[in-house]
């Protein structure tokens, strides 16, 4: 029996496995001692990823629409050259920018770093990511404090820290191995405190639970920034030396008395008093956040505030402190610096002559071939479709028919495309309905390539079980088409995703994401590697679990961390008698990913799965409205939609919210087309709604 270690590729966490495999089948999963992230823990996302192996097709063709509707398949050749040839004719015809490419943080550096260079470089036109719908709000209001998307963390921060602020996030369903790392914190008194408008799974384990009214995060955080500064609470030293911009911040933040907590955040003066003393007493405090930070109108501002918290008390740099963004999937971190989506490859820039020349010395092609500026957003691309102005669409590894925001606007906007190629693992997502080419690739367990986790570790995959006849991977897709369509000598350097690897490990050599000591065959069985790990000081940087800043330098150009902040606006979904509801949206459970196309392949994730949307309603609600569990409800919302879900009961979500976990295609049906200003990011968690009981018979 062998053995092979390789990771996880569902979330952010990037959990080492072991898989024992006899005769090309996997015998047992073991979740990989000692590995510094999950140390023999996983979730059952990971323990059952060989279950996929059972419904990829062992003989998979690519498939191209024909004339009269049905889908032909053919050979690989024969699909890269289609796709290649209505590519450029669609850009003779229309224009340069009337096709795209949606991308993703789910695939390997290697295959997304290919995609923005055929797409991006070589076709100089729009790919955007899935990162768009999650991480894009961190990775802004990062860059704009720090001056690069780097949070600095290390997940033994969970194990170090007495004070834990988990605000929007719920680890115990959505991140499970952050929530086995803070039970592993034996700190004596430590405080676990959670900001969340609903009792979260999460939430209901907490030693303080603070039920924030939805989207009111900025406000608090600017009132106990204020109650810390007018209590003197604040490290002048830190602040002196490592940042910019504070006395500005003290005089904004002047105005955020604590008289106004109660009506503008639903805290009481007394709950805000306490949580700001908590932040004051803990020796090491650490906020993390994800989603319910992430997903709003303002959620930069957010990001800022929450970095301001931590800057100006001086939890930065320093173990178990930290203002900690939890990353959502298996590469979003390695996507936000390494797609070419809005940076250059390595966060580097665009605009900037002495990075166009080192980077396109590396892959090899002319610097002017390189992208010249940042993809539109997401939201571009789907109106530009719907506008008439994009023809051609290439999405892999996503399935934005169920995932993206008011998601009727992407199925109207696929079926006037006159290409939409859709590569998955599977043929059946709600996408490929409406696909004119179907890309079959393999998924994780038979393919290679290295990802990077939430706190900057770069792991590899390793392939556990043998290929069939036809079957290839992402990479050998993307390169397919990147040869028939004549890219020549700029895609000779990438035949491999072993060369891609070291392309890019060279393209990081001197930027913060610096991992150009990282070798290939050297990631496999190791611990895998937090950048920055630079060629030449391998000693400096050898210790397993690192973190950032502890030197108080940032990467703005006078290396400090700046305050940012912003007047909070004005929420564009009031709760209003035609739509008096909140429409929270979120994970539903452990074993569900997403748009369910991998886990509801998992039996004994489906068997204790909804079959149907569901919605979570208050109690009392229910009970004014006569509502019984599993009753049926459409439910209408502010964007214009309205669909239906059964009935779920609880106190844990308040009177005036619905709850709708996002694994049914039901949920985005009822989101709006509204965004953060800076980061596009959709403001997926705070739609206004109505309902109705549906009447039986
Ligand atoms: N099982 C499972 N795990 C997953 C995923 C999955 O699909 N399934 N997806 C992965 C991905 S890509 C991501 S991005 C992460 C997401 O991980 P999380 O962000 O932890 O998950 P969510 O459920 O989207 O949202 C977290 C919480 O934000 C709260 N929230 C809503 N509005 C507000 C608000 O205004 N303020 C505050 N403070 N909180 C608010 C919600 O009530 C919810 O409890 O999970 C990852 N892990
Ligand atoms: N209302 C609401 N909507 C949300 C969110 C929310 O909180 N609320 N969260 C948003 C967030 S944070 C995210 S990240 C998105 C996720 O949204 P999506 O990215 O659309 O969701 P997934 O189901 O993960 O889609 C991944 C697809 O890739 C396929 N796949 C898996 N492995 C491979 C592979 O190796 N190669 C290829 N080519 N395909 C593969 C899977 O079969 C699946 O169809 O949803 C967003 N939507
Ligand atoms: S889904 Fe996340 S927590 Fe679960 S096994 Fe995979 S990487 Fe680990
Ligand atoms: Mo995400």
């Amino acid at each position: 029996m062998q053995k092979i270690q390789t990771n996880c590729n569902y979330c952010a966490i990037d959990c080492n496995l072991d898989f024992y495999v006899e005769d090309g089948r996997v015998v047992k999963v073991v979740p990989t001692p000692g590995y510094p992230v999950n140390d023999g823990f996983s979730c059952i996302k990971g323990i059952s990823l060989d279950k996929q192996q059972t419904t990829t097709k062992p003989n998979s063709l690519p498939k191209i629409k024909q004339a009269d509707g049905t889908m032909k398949e053919v050979s690989w050749d024969e699909g890269f050259k289609y796709v290649a040839d209505k590519l450029k004719e669609l850009q003779e015809k229309y224009g340069t920018e009337a096709v795209a490419g949606i991308s993703t943080g789910q695939l390997t550096l290697e295959e997304f770093a290919i995609f923005g260079h055929v797409m991006r470089d070589y076709l100089h036109t729009n790919v955007d990511g899935n990162t768009r719908l999650c991480m894009a709000s961190a990775a802004v209001g990062m860059k704009q404090s720090y001056g690069y998307d780097a949070p600095g963390y290390t997940l033994k921060d969970l194990e170090l820290s007495d004070t834990i602020i988990l605000i929007g996030a719920n680890p115990v369903v959505a991140h499970p191995i952050v929530w086995q790392r803070i039970l592993r914190n034996k700190i004596p008194d430590r405080k676990l405190i959670v900001i969340d408008p609903r009792r979260s799974e999460t939430a209901k384990n907490a030693d303080y639970y603070y039920e924030i009214k939805p989207r009111a995060d900025l406000t608090l955080l600017y009132i106990i920034s204020n109650v810390l500064i007018k209590k003197g609470w604040i490290d002048h030293k830190f602040i002196i030396e490592h940042t910019s911009n504070f006395e500005e911040f003290r005089d904004f933040v002047e105005a955020f008395t604590i008289d106004r907590a109660e009506s503008e955040t639903g805290l009481t003066e007394a709950q805000v008093m306490e949580l700001v003393e908590m932040i004051h007493n803990g020796k090491a405090v650490s906020m993390w956040w994800t989603m319910g930070i992430n997903q709003g109108y303002e959620a930069v501002r957010g990001v800022n505030a929450i970095i301001n918290v931590c800057a100006m008390t001086g939890n930065i740099g320093k173990p178990g402190t930290g203002p900690n963004s939890i990353t959502g999937q298996c590469n979003a971190m390695g996507s936000r610096l390494f797609s070419n989506t809005t940076c250059l490859f390595g966060g580097r820039d665009f605009a900037n002559e002495e990075d166009r020349k080192i980077v396109s010395e590396i892959v090899g092609c002319e610097p002017q071939m390189l992208a010249e500026k940042m993809t539109l957003p997401y939201n571009k691309i789907i109106e530009g479709i719907n506008a008439g102005e994009i023809k051609g669409l290439w999405i892999l590894c996503t399935n934005p028919k169920h995932s993206w925001t008011n998601n009727k606007t992407f199925a109207d906007a696929v079926k006037k495309l006159e290409l939409f190629v859709v590569q998955d693992i599977y043929e059946t997502t709600e996408s490929a309905e409406d696909a004119t080419v179907l890309f079959p690739v393999v998924p994780g367990i038979k393919k290679c390539g290295t990802y990077i986790n939430l706190e900057r570790r770069l792991c590899r995959m390793v392939p556990v079980l043998p290929r069939g006849e036809n079957e290839i991977s992402d990479y050998e897709a993307i390169l397919g088409v990147a040869k028939a369509l004549g890219m020549g000598k700029a895609i000779e350097k990438w035949e491999t995703p072993e060369d891609c690897f070291n392309l890019l490990r060279d393209i990081s050599r001197g930027m913060p994401c610096d991992f150009s000591g990282v070798k290939w065959d050297e990631l496999e069985n190791s611990k895998g590697r937090q950048w920055p790990y630079p060629e030449g000081r391998e000693d400096e940087f050898k210790d397993d679990e690192r973190r950032l800043y502890a030197d108080g330098k940032f990467y703005t150009p006078d290396q400090r961390m700046k305050f940012i902040f912003e007047e909070p606006l004005d929420n564009p979904y009031k709760q209003t008698e035609e739509f008096p509801y909140i429409f929270n949206t979120g994970r539903g459970t452990v074993g569900q990913w997403h748009t369910q196309s991998r886990t509801k392949e998992v039996k004994f994730v489906e068997d204790v799965s909804a079959k149907k949307a569901y919605i979570l309603m208050n109690t009392k609600l229910a009970a004014e409205k006569g509502i019984k569990w599993m009753d049926e409800i459409r439910v209408h919302s502010v964007n214009g939609e309205s669909a239906v879900f059964n009935v779920q009961i609880t106190d844990d979500v308040p009177y005036d919210q619905l709850y709708a976990p996002i694994h049914y295609i039901e949920c985005n049906r009822l989101t709006p087309s509204n965004y953060d200003k800076y980061s596009k990011e959709p403001n997926y968690k705070g739609a206004t709604c109505n309902f109705e009981k549906i009447q039986e018979g």
